[in-house]
């Protein structure tokens, strides 16, 4: 589909920043499996990296196409993640966690030297929150957790429904370390400093889906072509 095309060409302009020796964190998501496609390809032809994978679904894409892995734990810092996102905001604010590999993916981003964020150009947005914000909190207390997160919304100037998310079979969705997400529609996201740091002193919510000061470079694939934003 045009869409994919699109993704796929800004998975590939990614690769021209990846080179052998490098310890790479590799994304979740459609436009990330380009990536990892497209990385597979180059592994084969003598590309010498090595991948961390942010989900399950990457470990398991990566390890049938012959891409090297290693964890977090043997590498604690990476050269560069590659990884896409579902609103990327003017100051490179994102937010990320439509594919539920939130927390994972932080924490590759937060051990990678640079962030590259790849996506079509529709991704990217004049102000966050049009895409509902994922937040991943622990099953217990739920309810109760609910509350603590319209309050500290509320305090940063946010309000909206969170909704429980499930899998298309209908049961509830569980991320790859055990946990729930509530994906947070509050529509239009003014502060998002402010709203990540209130909601990252709710006890239970374990992460969340905002993204900032952590994506470096932006590649974005549009019908004009592929464009790189640094920050
Ligand atoms: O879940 C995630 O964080 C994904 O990276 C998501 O934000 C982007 O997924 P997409 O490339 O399929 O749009």
């Amino acid at each position: 589909s045009p869409a994919e095309a699109l993704k796929r060409e800004a998975a590939a302009r990614a690769l021209d920043y990846v080179r052998s020796g490098m310890k790479l964190g590799l994304g979740t998501g459609s436009t990330a499996k380009h990536f990892v496609d497209l990385l597979a390809q180059r592994v084969a032809q003598g590309l010498e990296v090595v991948g961390v994978p942010t989900s399950e679904a990457t470990r398991a894409q990566a390890e049938s196409l012959g891409v090297p892995l290693a964890t977090l734990d043997e590498h604690p810092v990476l050269d560069l993640v590659i990884d896409g996102a579902d609103e990327i905001g003017p100051d490179f604010s994102l937010i990320k966690g439509g594919g539920g590999a939130l927390l994972r993916e932080k924490i590759v981003a937060t051990a990678a030297q640079q962030m590259i964020v790849i996506a079509d150009a529709s991704k990217k947005v004049a102000r966050l929150g049009t895409f509902p914000l994922p937040i991943e909190v622990v099953d217990f207390g739920v309810a109760a957790i609910r509350r603590s997160i319209d309050k500290a919304a509320r305090a940063a100037g946010c309000q909206g429904l969170l909704t429980l998310r499930r899998r298309p079979d209908g049961h509830v969705f569980v991320t790859d370390q055990g946990h729930l997400i509530l994906d947070a529609a509050y529509l239009s996201i003014s502060d998002p400093a402010t709203l990540a740091a209130r909601l990252s002193e709710v006890p239970g919510v374990v992460e969340h889906g905002l993204f900032i000061n952590l994506a470096s470079r932006v590649i974005l694939a549009g019908a004009d072509g592929v464009t790189v934003l640094d920050r």
